[in-house]
């Protein structure tokens, strides 16, 4: 038995991945001698509908001064936080005595749009490099972990936030309680604490299991998100889908009884509700259809080989460590994986060792099919390589199942 995170009650995990490594750790030839493993296996709690990770390594093992993931690498992304940035600053009427804290501000892909439109704003960010991006664009940046005592400190410093914004992190603590803490001291009596993060009922529906890797603790839905926010004296107020990274959900929060809860709120519940999401068989199945995808990939890119064809992937994204780990993709099956991120090129992906090649490359290596780790960015990336990929050349996509066109 497990103890749950958000709520203590005891839990058994539903699917086991077996020993995965840290899905950012792109390794020298050095490094790949002692590369950390933990048993990674997720659990969903009957008491407060919370799936999550039982086993989760330290924070300073995967968030340091050599961070692999860049938010900007993306350019729909950009325009995704600056539209996400613009709804903010109408809703709270935004102006230059406002301020703004966003948690996980990565290289500033989200604030860089606050201070374009001169709204005070503060980034918390642990990871060194991609902090330091930040802050050569002229934002300021606090580089610690975001939590209770360090949001005391920031309300002291400068003043309580309009907003508290987050994206791709909250999923991402299992010190749950002390960042709530913290928003509920860091937040005006009419703030808000707006957040988006891949969708359970998304992963659920669509078999997304590599969205579960060391760093995603929690996958979060209406149901369980309601119930951490009413156990911290706040309110889940609003629901918004987003169609980034393959499905998430933009929560919005307000201290309790301050703003009107959306229509939105009841009926996403309401239907996590129909689909079961409350109860546990709705995740009984899972391991079976992950099982599938692996069966039907692993079939094809051993007949490709037989058949002498050269297949490479795209994007070294963190999703693809737990694919090539639980199905044993190795640089047998696939050659290497190309990238535009320089801090993992000319390394080796974690515990596969599928070489990462700077995505200069691509092209002129000639595959024959293209293994779409990126899948969350397919319509960015096939657009860019239409021409390239002409008739003769295959994309191969595994999420919600194996296609190949
Ligand atoms: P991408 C990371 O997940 C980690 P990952 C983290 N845990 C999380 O939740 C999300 O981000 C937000 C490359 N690329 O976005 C860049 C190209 O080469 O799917 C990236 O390495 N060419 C915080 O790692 C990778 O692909 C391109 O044209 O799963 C994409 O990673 C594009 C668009 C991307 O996130
Ligand atoms: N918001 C960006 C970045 C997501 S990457 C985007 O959506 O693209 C996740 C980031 O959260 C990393 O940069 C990591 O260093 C940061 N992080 C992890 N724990 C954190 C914490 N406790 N407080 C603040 N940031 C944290
Ligand atoms: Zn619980």
């Amino acid at each position: 038995m497990n103890k749950c995170l958000v709520c203590n009650d005891n839990f058994n995990p539903f699917v086991d991945f077996g020993n995965m490594p840290i899905a950012n750790a792109f390794a020298s030839k050095e490094d790949l001698q002692n590369e950390y493993t933990f048993e990674m296996k997720v659990g969903f709690c009957e008491k407060c509908n919370m799936v999550q990770l039982v086993e989760q390594p330290d924070r300073e093992k995967m968030f340091h001064e050599n961070y692999a993931f860049f938010s900007s690498t993306s350019n729909y992304m950009i325009s995704h936080f600056n539209a996400f940035a613009e709804s903010v600053i109408s809703l709270q009427s935004l102006n230059e005595k406002s301020f703004v804290v966003e948690v996980g501000s990565n290289d500033g892909i989200m604030l860089q749009n606050f201070l374009s439109n001169k709204i005070p704003c503060l980034g918390v960010e642990p990871s060194q490099n991609v902090a330091n991006v930040a802050i050569a664009k002229g934002i300021e940046v606090i580089t610690k972990f975001f939590d209770q005592p360090l949001a005391k400190e920031i309300s002291k410093l400068h003043q309580k936030a309009d907003a508290v914004l987050s994206a791709n992190v909250m999923c991402h603590i299992p010190y749950i309680h002390s960042i709530y803490d913290g928003v509920k001291t860091l937040l005006k009596e009419d703030g808000i604490f707006i957040f988006e993060d891949p969708y359970l009922g998304e992963i659920i529906e669509k078999t997304s299991f590599d969205q579960i890797y060391d760093e995603h603790v929690f996958l979060f839905s209406a149901l369980s998100v309601s119930y951490l926010a009413s156990m911290h004296d706040l309110e889940l107020v609003n629901v918004e889908p987003q169609i980034t990274h393959g499905g998430s959900m933009r929560y919005t929060i307000a201290h309790k009884g301050v703003k009107d809860v959306s229509q939105n709120v009841t009926s996403l519940i309401m239907k996590e509700k129909k689909i079961g999401l409350d109860k546990k068989y709705a995740y009984m199945n899972f391991t079976n259809s992950v099982d599938k995808i692996k069966d039907d990939l692993i079939r094809l890119l051993k007949e490709l080989k037989k058949d002498g064809k050269k297949v490479v992937a795209y994007g070294a994204t963190s999703k693809s460590t737990t694919v090539t780990n639980y199905f044993g993709i190795t640089p047998d099956l696939v050659e290497c994986i190309y990238d535009t991120t320089p801090i993992k090129q000319n390394k080796f992906s974690p515990g596969a060792h599928i070489p990462v090649l700077p995505y200069d490359q691509f092209r002129q290596s000639n595959p024959d099919y293209v293994l779409l780790f990126a899948w969350n960015h397919a319509e960015e990336i096939m657009k860019k390589e239409t021409d390239f990929m002409g008739s003769n050349r295959h994309w191969i996509t595994y999420i919600p199942d194996v296609k190949v066109f």
